[in-house]
Formats: C-alpha cells, sequence, structure tokens
C-alpha cells in the first residue's frame, strides 16, 4: 500500500479559521485545519456562492496554512441541493419532523446533481494514497459519485446530525438509494450509539443485509465498518478563551446586568430541532410554580435566525418571537423583564464569558446530533463556583454527560422542575457534577475524535474488504 500522504476534507462549507487560535471559528474547523496542515492536505467544498449557469471552475487559497479548494454552484443547485434536499428534506426527516419534511423529487435531483458536481471536480485532484474524509448530510451520495469516477482511495463519511429509526427514514422515497450510497465508504462514523443502533436497525430489518464475523454490515453487496464517535470540544482552546479578557469583559457585562439575579442561558441557531418552543414554555412554568423566584431570575436566550430562506424557519421565528413577547409582557415590571432575547451572533469567546455568568445553561433540543453548547458551558464554568448543566435526553451529548440535569424537553413540568433544582443546588453539588463532566470533556476532546476517525479509516481499508 502507498504511504498515506494528504488528508482531504470535503465538507458543504468550507470554513477555515483565519487565525490559528480564533476564537471566532468553531472547534471542529480549528480541529479539521490543524489536521489538515500536519496531513499537508485540503478542504474542499463549496465557495457559498451561487453563479447563473454552473462552471466548475475551482478556486484555490491558503488560508492560515490551510489549503482551501472551493467551487460555485448555481442558482437551481442553491434551491434545490442546499435549501432543498439538506435542509427542507434530510435535516427535519433526520431530526424526527417529517410533519416538517419537504419529500420533492427535484430536490432530491438537485441533490445528486450536485454531488456528482463535486465528484467531478474532486477526483482530477486525487492522489494515490490520500484519505478523504466526507462529512454531513449533504454530502452522503458523494463516495458513490467517486466511486464511479474510479476513486480507489479510502473514503470516510462522518453524519454530524443524528439517523432516524427505520421508520421515519422509509418515509422518504428512494430510502434505499440514500442508504445504499453509503456503502461505497470504507468507513461511517456516527455521533452516538444511538444513531447506529438506527441504522443498524435499517440495514439488518429494512435492506435484507447482515453483520459479518468482524463487525462490518453487509448490504448492497458490498461492506462498510459503521462506528460511533462522539464528537468532543476543542476543549484545552476553549478553556483559554474562557479565562480571556474578552471573555472576562463579557462576564463583567453579563455579571452587572444580572446582578442579584441567577441567569439562566441557552444559545443555538434557531432551529426547530432546539427546543425553543418547549423551553420557553416550561421556563413559563417555572415562573408559574416559583412565585418566590420571580424576578430572581433572568432568562438570557442567544438565538440568531439561521436558514430563513426555508419556510419552517420563518414560522419558527415568528412563533417564537410571539412567545417571548407574550410571556414578558404577561410577566415584566418596569425595572424586570424574564426573558432577554437576544437574535444576533457572538465570538465563542464572548459567549465563554456569558456561560460563566450563568448559573444555569440550559441547553434542551428535541432532537441533536451531539450538541457543542452543552460542552462550552461546562467547560467555561468557575471552577470554584460552577454552574449547572440541563442537558435533554434528546441530545448525543447526554449520552456521556451523566452528570447534567438530563430532562425530557417535551415535558414543561420536567423543564420547571429541573430549573427550580439546578438554582437551588448546593454548591458541593454542582461542583461534584462539574468536575466528573469535565473529566469526561478534557478525555474526549475534538481532536481525540478527529484522530480515532482517522485511524478507523485507515485501518478499514487495511482489514478484510
Ligand atoms: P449545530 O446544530 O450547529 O451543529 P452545536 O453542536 O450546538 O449545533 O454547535 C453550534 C456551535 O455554534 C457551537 O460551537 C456554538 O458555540 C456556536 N453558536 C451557537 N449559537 C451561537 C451564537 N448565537 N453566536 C455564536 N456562536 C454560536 C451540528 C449538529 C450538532 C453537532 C455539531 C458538531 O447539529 O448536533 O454537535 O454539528 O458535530
Amino acid at each position: 500500500m502507498a504511504a498515506i500522504s494528504r488528508l482531504i476534507v470535503v465538507s458543504n462549507r468550507v470554513s477555515p479559521p483565519e487565525h490559528r487560535k480564533s476564537g471566532a471559528a468553531g472547534g471542529l474547523a480549528v480541529a479539521v485545519a490543524a489536521a489538515l496542515r500536519q496531513y499537508s492536505g485540503f478542504w474542499f467544498g463549496w465557495s457559498g456562492q451561487t453563479i447563473e449557469t454552473f462552471t466548475g471552475e475551482l478556486h484555490t487559497r491558503r488560508v492560515n496554512d490551510v489549503e482551501v479548494v472551493t467551487l460555485d454552484l448555481e442558482d437551481a443547485d442553491y434551491q434545490e441541493y442546499y435549501n432543498g434536499y439538506a435542509n427542507g428534506t434530510l435535516w427535519p426527516l433526520f431530526h424526527y419532523r417529517i410533519d416538517l419534511t419537504a419529500y420533492e423529487r427535484s430536490f432530491g435531483e438537485g441533490y445528486e446533481r450536485v454531488n456528482r458536481r463535486f465528484a467531478a471536480a474532486l477526483a482530477p485532484l486525487v492522489q494515490p494514497g490520500d484519505l478523504i474524509w466526507v462529512h454531513d448530510y449533504h454530502l452522503i451520495p458523494l463516495g458513490r459519485a467517486l466511486r464511479e469516477l474510479g476513486v480507489t482511495n479510502p473514503i470516510g463519511f462522518f453524519l454530524h446530525i443524528p439517523w432516524p429509526a427505520p421508520q421515519l427514514l422509509t418515509t422518504l422515497p428512494r430510502h434505499r438509494q440514500l442508504v445504499e450510497a453509503l456503502f461505497s465508504y470504507d468507513l461511517l462514523g456516527l455521533q452516538t450509539d444511538e444513531w447506529l443502533s438506527a441504522f443498524e436497525a435499517y440495514v439488518l430489518g429494512e435492506a435484507g443485509g447482515s453483520r459479518e464475523a468482524d463487525g462490518r454490515l453487509r448490504a448492497f453487496g458490498r461492506s462498510v465498518r459503521a462506528q460511533a464517535f462522539p464528537i468532543g470540544l476543542d476543549f484545552g482552546d476553549f478553556q483559554k478563551f474562557a479565562r480571556s479578557r474578552t471573555a472576562d469583559r463579557a462576564y463583567d457585562r453579563m455579571a452587572a446586568h444580572s446582578a442579584f439575579r441567577a441567569m439562566i442561558i441557552g444559545v443555538e441557531r434557531l432551529d426547530y430541532s432546539k427546543g425553543l418552543e418547549e423551553r420557553l414554555a416550561g421556563f413559563e412554568k417555572f415562573l408559574e410554580d416559583n412565585p418566590d423566584m420571580v424576578r430572581k431570575v433572568l432568562y438570557l436566550q442567544i438565538a440568531p435566525t439561521s436558514r430563513e430562506e426555508v419556510e419552517a424557519y420563518q414560522d419558527l421565528r415568528a412563533r417564537i418571537w410571539a412567545l417571548a413577547g407574550r410571556i414578558n409582557a404577561a410577566w415584566a415590571d418596569m425595572d424586570w423583564a424574564p426573558i432577554q432575547y437576544v437574535n444576533r451572533t457572538y465570538s465563542r469567546v464572548e459567549l465563554a464569558g456569558v456561560y460563566r455568568a450563568a448559573r444555569v445553561g440550559l441547553v434542551t433540543p428535541l432532537r441533536d446530533g451531539m450538541n457543542l453548547v452543552a460542552k462550552e458551558y461546562v467547560a467555561a464554568q468557575d471552577p470554584s463556583d460552577p454552574g449547572v448543566l440541563v442537558l435533554s435526553r434528546f441530545a448525543g451529548a447526554a449520552r456521556q454527560m451523566h452528570e447534567a440535569l438530563i430532562v425530557n424537553p417535551f415535558s414543561r413540568e420536567e423543564l420547571a422542575d429541573a430549573l427550580k433544582r439546578a438554582l437551588a443546588m448546593e454548591r458541593a453539588e454542582r461542583t461534584r457534577r462539574w468536575e466528573a463532566l469535565m473529566d469526561g470533556l478534557s478525555r474526549t476532546d475534538v481532536h481525540a475524535w478527529r484522530d480515532d476517525f482517522v485511524a478507523a479509516l485507515k485501518a478499514a481499508r487495511d482489514g478484510p474488504a
């Protein structure tokens, strides 16, 4: 076998951090960029630009020692592939929302077309010995399209979002083709054992597949190794952010703002998977149940709008804004309002300071592949007086973060009870739980995740096919 020379990372959007230790970039971008420097490979994806007619022209640039290769898509691609199949079909379906899933045939066709375009642009750049690592639901068919063009290199795929139960997946026309495409990869990575089990259930129960002696799954005349790789935090960097001057300033600002009050924080993109409506209802229930706590709490919700071109997101925004407004109108006083709703993004460094100022981190998605905000909240806490994480049992993170207060986010009573318990928790118990959570975060950070995946991709090819 040729020596492995390079790693090629492929994702829909390419976002290497502009600065080595940039707190503005996500932990994933930092980890991938570090791997690309180590393997001297490149990052391939969509430029984020649309043009009238697709050309396939590649743009190559270096960002902070990372080579980035992008291509533009045409307007129809953007509508059918990005807004359509990726964010209008697969995202809701994989988050168990078949009520919001668009089952348009043209979306599926656009999705296949863009994946073939990606493959045609990428294949000529692949050299013998390269490892290829494809990310997320936008690009499930990419491995198969590369194989059709004769690429024989090891190719791995990692899904950042949940894998749905077979009963949901089978509502998708052409679900078989989607799953079959995954068998063109050498390695399939999912966030947790739960999503892995759901994938296996489809393969064994729906596709007539079997498990081989070495653990690989066989179906469609091929086999793939499927494994859980829970993504971690850029733990070391994030702790540094949390101690930085920018974080201190954000902390001071929030501490002054919430003086004599306990702050509860929620942070996420405005998305129906994150359970915001249910959370607001739970918070209002908490106010109703605990009259003594009214005026003593402040719930800060940072939720910038996202994917505004998809209708379900416009509807959601209107509902959330109305709900937050109604709760505030019902409960506010001249000098206090229970909910502070903020529609903008902050750097992760600023967020680290804000997290530290919050007594409770409220992370209650209805369904989430992992959820990194839960991990960031914990990593940002003051060791001498840590806050409490309230975490949905339906976030992948709940399968690792057992010392959080685990809740069912669909129940406003459970949310209200958990808030009460978190706000009343003694420092000794908070510290004990926090230390255990930190221990887990430090052992499973994003660099370990990346190294585990790359090692497994190499091994998947070396083992029996
Ligand atoms: P997301 O659904 O985007 O990611 P999450 O894991 O929580 O969710 O990551 C969000 C990131 O964006 C965090 O680093 C957070 O700090 C940042 N962020 C969120 N709101 C912000 C705001 N208002 N301002 C600035 N930054 C903000 C997908 C999957 C997850 C999975 C990740 C990684 O849906 O389940 O954990 O990929 O695999």
